[in-house]
């Protein structure tokens, strides 16, 4: 079938609009209608060249919801018509990452994601007979998509499919991150380092976790006050400080942070959320994404005494299995979704959504097919 898509060409360039064609699904595959896409940071950093998986030309998005239209073979847990959340981490219940009941991370499918194709090595996807590649698992770019059973989430019909979807990556990495990750315990200091969604939503999930002090840091005081809405105490711009940003946060609070989350990507402020963190207990969550080929760094000194270093993939949230009853927390109230959404287009001005989130203006843009 014929799909209107936004193909990444290359690396650095704008997004090309198309018509692209889909194949329908194969066994274990499900097609999916995506009714609405938002932009998250991480598809401007593969977009941008930054992202040593990044491959081209490809169907960017993993931030969608949708409906879907036709199952393949021996898929079972899915039918025509039911609402759908795709899921960049899948959860096959049968690997031994899904088994070990450690982690969100599944093995089942990610040799092939990550190499741009469906687990059966092709691509759906292609323009004038050309195949395009995949991206995370979701690609929702494009208004027609092919995923693997196992890489959507079954969710309720009363909620809004053009907010929702924001549960497809920022809002549940930031809360499952404070939850799962962090394990934040009431009357704790946070530290949170970059204020876009990630961030605003860590300050969401520390709020709901209790905590005492949510210190809100980023160089663009533009964002301040929305991280005031979503329950953040104090603000600190690290260009209004001479002194490391660490230290700032140290001397703010008698000797650090219980918790730090590192909601940006940058290697240095990786480092500086690290140290901003108590001696002897305080954790430090990374979740930024940083470039191809960086690494990070501290004196080893800072986890001999007590600091701890986590990442977090999807807030560690197993998608199949939690993600229906964040849609359910959205529809009593208990989860803010609707906040984050500062802009709404038509997918076809996607690529002012990439202007609008590389100059700081957006939150998130929710793109409507
Ligand atoms: P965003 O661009 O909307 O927000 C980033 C914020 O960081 C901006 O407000 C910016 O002003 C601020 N910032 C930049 N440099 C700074 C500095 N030196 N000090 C303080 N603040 C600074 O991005 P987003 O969509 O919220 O994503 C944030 C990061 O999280 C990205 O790296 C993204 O790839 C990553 N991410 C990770 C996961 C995961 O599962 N681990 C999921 C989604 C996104
Ligand atoms: O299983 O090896 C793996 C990787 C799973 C993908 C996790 C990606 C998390 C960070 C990227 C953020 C995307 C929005
Ligand atoms: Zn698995």
């Amino acid at each position: 079938m014929k799909s209107r898509a936004a193909i990444a060409l290359a690396a650095g360039k704008p997004l090309e609009l198309a018509e692209i064609d889909v194949q329908g699904p194969k066994a274990g595959e499900v097609l999916v209608r995506i009714v609405a896409t938002s932009v998250c940071h991480t598809d401007a950093y593969t977009l941008s060249g930054a992202d040593p998986e990044g491959l081209f030309p490809a169907v960017l998005g993993h931030e969608g919801a949708g409906i879907v239209e036709e199952v393949g073979e021996g898929v079972t847990s899915l039918k025509v018509g039911d609402h759908v959340i795709p899921l960049y981490t899948a959860e096959c219940r049968q690997c031994k990452f899904c088994l070990s009941g450690k982690t969100n991370l599944c093995g089942s499918v990610r040799t092939t994601q990550g190499k741009g194709v469906m687990p059966d090595g092709t691509s759906r996807f292609s323009l004038e007979g050309k195949p395009l590649f995949h991206y995370m698992g979701t690609s929702t770019f494009s208004e027609y998509t092919v995923l693997p059973e196992v890489s959507l989430a079954k969710v309720s019909k009363d909620a809004p499919l053009d907010k929702i979807c924001l549960l497809g990556c920022g809002v549940t990495t930031g809360i499952g991150a404070v939850f799962n990750t962090a394990k934040v315990t009431p009357g704790s200091t946070v530290a949170v380092f970059g204020l876009g969604a990630i961030g605003l939503a860590v300050i969401q999930g520390a709020l709901m976790a209790k905590a005492s002090r949510i210190i809100a840091i980023d160089i663009n005081p533009d964002k301040f006050e929305l991280a005031r809405q979503f329950g953040a105490t104090d603000f600190v711009n690290p260009k209004d400080y001479s002194d490391p940003i660490q230290q700032v946060i140290v001397n703010m609070t008698d000797g650090g942070v219980d918790y730090s989350f590192e909601c940006i990507g940058n290697v240095n402020v990786m480092r500086s959320a690290l140290e901003a963190c108590h001696k002897g207990w305080g954790e430090s969550i990374i979740i930024g994404v940083a470039g191809a080929g960086q690494e990070i760094s501290t004196r080893p000194f800072q986890l001999v005494t007590g600091r701890v270093w986590k990442g977090s993939a999807f807030g560690g949230v197993k998608g199949r299995t939690q993600l229906p009853d964040y849609v359910e927390r959205y529809m009593k109230g208990e989860i803010k979704i609707d906040e984050f959404i500062t802009h709404e287009m038509p997918f076809n001005k996607i690529n002012e959504a990439f202007d609008l989130l590389h100059e700081g203006k957006s939150i998130r843009t929710v793109l409507h097919f």
